[in-house]
């Protein structure tokens, strides 16, 4: 009997799935199940082994008899860890395939604060000619809160632009390309210390409220591309408000952000939808398929989430 993945994703399951049918061999054995709704996903969960998701309605899992294994499309999976899943069900992760793209976000915001681009683009619309001195990244302090794969894609591009580079992470320890490494009772000293604080924290009960946007310093920027629940937001309002400082927010407690959200129209806040580490159906797909290899000849999977941790 042919064995079920049922693949979840409410924009494009069939993207997914039609990625996934070509790259897996027929004589693989497996049924594919592209679904976009709960109802569809009710249909199938009772019969899938292994689910490949995005924002699976994560009660339907109560009737995934046969489930093996649950692959999430993403990096953070603060949706899955607090499943209703029996420990023998494998949990996995995107790790590895977000480093590049988030870097490339964060460092576009930085420079366009250091480089003035708004003022840049204004001067052209007005025709005026009146050089100024931009800033720099070169000699500013990167504080990079959670040094995973992702934080460290970040830290080496930080050196590359001749920034100091400070880490915040669970357990001590060199990383590449830190120059110093704070753990969370250190909080403070690095919140404080840091020009671009770039959060890239998921959301678990250990990180909620761990930096507190007021503690940072003047004319410091705060980049949060890690989850909204990390960071207070009233407490962000009132950090910009005073002045303090600048803050580029890709995620938010609530998405989509409501359109009555003062973050909207706040002169120092730049607010983007969410789409700094967007997946890639493709990438995905393939991470996917290697770690399904792994799954057939029994070996350990890459990802593995670690529950009680959170990611
Ligand atoms: C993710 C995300 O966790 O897109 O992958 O935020």
């Amino acid at each position: 009997m042919s064995r079920v993945i049922l693949v979840y994703n409410e924009a494009a399951a069939s993207t997914y799935a039609d990625q996934l049918a070509r790259l897996l061999p027929s004589s693989a054995g497996y049924r594919i199940f592209p679904c976009t709704s709960r109802e569809e996903a009710a249909r199938a969960v009772g019969e899938a082994e292994i689910i490949f998701c995005w924002r699976f309605p994560t009660d339907l899992f109560r009737e995934a008899r046969r489930l093996r294994w649950v692959q999430a499309m993403g990096a953070g999976v603060e949706d899955l860890v607090i499943a209703p899943l029996p420990d023998t069900v494998l949990v996995t992760r995107v790790v590895g395939l977000f480093g590049v793209p988030m870097s490339e976000y964060v460092f576009a915001h930085m420079l366009a604060h250091a480089q003035r681009l708004q003022r840049q683009y204004a001067q052209q619309a007005d025709r005026l000619w009146k050089p100024f001195m931009a800033g720099r990244l070169a000699g500013a302090r990167l504080g990079i809160a959670g040094v995973g794969s992702i934080g460290l894609a970040m830290a080496a591009r930080g050196k590359a632009f001749g920034m100091e580079v400070w880490g915040l992470a669970r357990t001590p320890g060199d990383r590449p390309h830190v120059d110093r490494l704070f753990t969370p009772d250190q909080v403070r000293a690095f919140t404080a210390g840091v020009d671009y604080l770039v959060s890239t924290l998921p959301d678990t009960p250990e990180c909620r409220g761990l930096i507190d946007p007021e503690a940072m310093k003047e004319g410091a920027v705060l980049i949060n591309v890690g989850r909204g629940a990390t960071i207070d937001e009233d407490a962000i309002l009132r950090a910009v408000r005073s002045g303090r400082i600048h803050a580029v927010l890709d995620v938010f407690r609530q998405e989509p952000l409501p359109p009555d959200h003062p973050f909207w129209t706040e002169p120092n806040i730049t607010v983007t939808p969410h789409l700094s580490g967007l997946t890639r159906p493709a990438e995905a797909v393939e991470y996917f398929v290697a770690n399904l290899g792994r799954f057939e000849r029994g070996e350990p999977l890459v990802g593995v989430v670690d529950r009680d941790r959170g990611y």
